[in-house]
């Protein structure tokens, strides 16, 4: 029997554990990226590991996310990033060039490789050929002093690509189909792999929407193989020596195999609030719409850009629209610059924004009230615009930009639009010089900290038994802008104390105070919590922040992998019902107690809560390697790291 694409990989890089699906794996890393937002917690952490160089092939810091520079924070966060950069021989990107996904799949990416990075969207990379996947800025910190990134050994689906798009379909259609047929929950340890003979069909950034958007599906990632559209793509970025083909095994064997016909799929939307509500564009056709913003690492390309901007020329946005636009990168903006094309969108009447994160985090850009708005980016949770009541529709850039000009949602199949041809260039324009590249580490370089930089804070290790309180219950579906709200509120990622006054803000804003006051009676505090609980994001705040806040244990139904891992690596024990029906029978304000937890879990016993308000005991499950629970017992992955 033959190796899948992703055993092919894990195995050349496996570091600890056996290849065995459901085991916790050690894998070595090639390269790492980190953004802004979870950046400076990354590199804080890392320098409290007290390396003096970067062990990784090539680790990168992009500066994306946080360019508003609504005051001193954002800005001292930078440079902060930049002399960090500079001391452990790390490539800094500027403010700028671009949303980290984008630029690293222009410049870095390499098929056959590893890619860990300190956002959810890092399996962009899958796009080219690696193994890229998102984690918290902690585990992204260890992979950059040379330790194995954990894993569990994935399941790998294949999805098997046939036919071919057609007009007015795009690869963003094809995620959205995938979206639908997976949902948003439920793929824990989980790799697509895409094969079959409709791969060719499309290009690098169409395969890299694909498994961008992946994330949405809660998967460890996807990937695509390493073919000659791969190698032209590298060829045009004047990387062709990166180049090597890359394949599944002719007779590999699967866990799943779903068939995907690229002719049959149709123009699709995420309604509101989730990625995973999928809706036929044909059937809002007609809605009118507000606002539309194109951009973010889904949908930000060369190819995205030019199609929107074939489809503008000539035309006028509608005066009752807002249309934004971010270029993805530098490079996707100087060569619109060049050819003309941004021309078309400025007369078109376009918002032209920052080649950065921008409206996709909510730090800009937030429309009306009740306002219908279209997006291009990968999640419309609730508020995440800035706009708690508006309803958020991700769509591709095709439908994006034909209803843009005719004011309200539009199936550009049944409109009079002409098809916008556009074919990728041979040569892409190459100018590194936002770049700042370190020779080499430098250990005499300062390193700047402004009044926004704090100290990553410390926690206490595992006490013998959690005695507390359920602080809030909350529902399905949490998601980390639930947990630990972005927008307004990101430029304070670098204080945690003052970012920790957010927790929990759009379900209770008394949760901060009420944790705190607790904390300092020596109460522990719980959360509990439905399916899929930390869905999203890589925001390791989302753990960090509770943990800051006292908050001991997570009870949950299910956790989603990323923020199941933040919570280990700081030190908080996620526990789920045995039976969950139990649920119901704990309410929020309850006295509880998880008692001698740390024996039990040394012994792999099941772990009862005392509820003492109740007057009720109930079994908790839990599944940790020896690792994980070490890690908790320690009270988190840097006490673990540096003792
Ligand atoms: C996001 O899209 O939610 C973010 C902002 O990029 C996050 C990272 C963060 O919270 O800083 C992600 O996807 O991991
Ligand atoms: Fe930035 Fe949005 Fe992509 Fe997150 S999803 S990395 S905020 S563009």
């Amino acid at each position: 029997m033959g190796d899948t694409l992703t055993k092919k990989i894990l195995k050349e890089h496996l570091a600890v554990g056996d290849y065995i699906p459901g085991n916790e794996i050690g894998i070595n890393i090639d390269q790492t990226l980190t953004q802004d937002a979870t950046g400076t917690m990354a590199y804080l952490q890392f320098e409290a590991m007290g390396l003096d160089k970067v062990k990784t092939e090539l680790s990168v810091s992009y500066v994306d996310h946080n360019t508003i520079q609504v005051g001193f924070e954002n800005a001292d966060d930078h440079k902060y990033l930049q002399t960090v950069a500079a001391k452990f021989g790390i490539i800094y990107s500027k403010a700028g060039n671009g949303i980290c996904h984008q630029v690293h799949l222009e410049r870095f990416g390499k098929p056959g490789k590893t890619l860990v990075g300190s956002d959810s969207h890092t399996p962009t990379g899958g796009g080219i050929g690696m193994i890229a996947i998102g984690a918290g800025g902690l585990d992204v910190a260890v992979a950059m002093g040379g330790g194995p990134f954990y894993i569990t050994c994935p399941k790998v689906y294949k999805v098997n690509l046939t036919g071919e798009l057609k007009p007015w379909v795009s690869a963003k259609d094809v995620v959205l189909k995938m979206l639908e047929m997976f949902t948003t929950k439920g793929n824990v340890g989980v790799v697509m792999e895409y094969g079959g003979p409709g791969v060719k069909t499309l290009s690098v950034p169409e395969r890299a929407t694909i498994t961008n958007m992946g994330a949405e599906m809660g998967v460890t990632t996807s990937i695509f193989p390493s073919d000659e559209e791969t190698r032209k793509f590298l060829r045009a970025q004047g990387r062709e020596d990166d180049w090597i083909s890359l394949e599944a095994d002719t007779d590999a064997e699967y866990d799943k195999v779903v068939e995907l016909n690229l002719g049959e799929v149709e123009p699709l939307a995420s309604a509101p609030h989730s990625p995973g509500n999928i809706v036929k564009v044909s059937d809002m056709d007609g809605t009118k719409i507000d606002q539309v913003e194109v951009g973010s690492c889904t949908n930000s390309s060369y190819k995205d850009l030019m199609t929107l901007a074939k489809i503008l020329k000539g035309k006028r946005v509608h005066p009752d629209v807002s249309l934004g636009v971010a270029p993805g990168s530098r490079q996707v903006l100087q060569m619109i610059t060049k050819e003309g094309a941004l021309g078309d969108i400025i007369d078109a009447g376009a918002r032209i924004l920052e080649s950065a994160c921008g409206f996709c985090i909510g730090n800009s850009q937030s429309p009306k009230t009740d306002a219908i708005g279209l997006r291009t980016s990968n999640r419309n949770f609730e508020g995440r615009s800035g706009t708690k009541s508006a309803q958020v529709y991700l769509v591709s850039p095709e439908v994006a930009a034909v209803s843009a000009v005719t004011g309200k949602f539009t199936d550009p199949r049944s409109s009079d639009f002409q098809y916008p041809n556009v074919t990728m260039p041979s040569q892409f324009l190459i100018d590194d010089s936002m770049f700042i590249f370190p020779q080499d580490a430098d250990p005499n370089v300062a390193i700047y900290r402004g009044p926004n930089i704090g100290d990553p804070p410390s926690n206490e290790k595992l006490s013998d038994s959690i005695v507390g309180e359920v602080m809030l219950k909350v529902g399905d579906k949490i998601t980390t802008d639930h947990i630990m709200p972005a927008g307004a509120r990101l430029k304070y990622r670098s204080n945690v104390p003052k970012y920790s006054e957010f927790v929990f803000e759009p379900i209770d804003t008394s949760f901060p105070k009420r944790s705190m006051e607790n904390k300092e009676k020596g109460k522990h505090n719980i959360i509990l919590a439905g399916e899929s609980y930390g869905q999203g994001s890589s925001r390791e705040h989302a753990a960090l922040c509770p943990m800051y806040l006292g908050v001991k244990a997570v009870i949950a139904k299910s956790v989603e992998r990323i923020h199941a891992a933040n919570l280990v690596n700081f030190g908080i024990v996620a526990l789920a019902f045995k039976d969950e029906a139990d649920y119901e029978k704990v309410e929020a304000g309850d006295e509880v107690e998880l008692p001698e937890i740390k024996q039990k879990l040394m012994d792999n016993q099941p772990v009862t809560l005392v509820n003492k308000t109740k007057n009720t005991e109930l079994e908790l499950t839990y599944s940790y390697s020896q690792r994980q629970k070490e890690i908790l017992y320690e009270g988190g992955l840097l006490a673990y790291t540096v003792k």
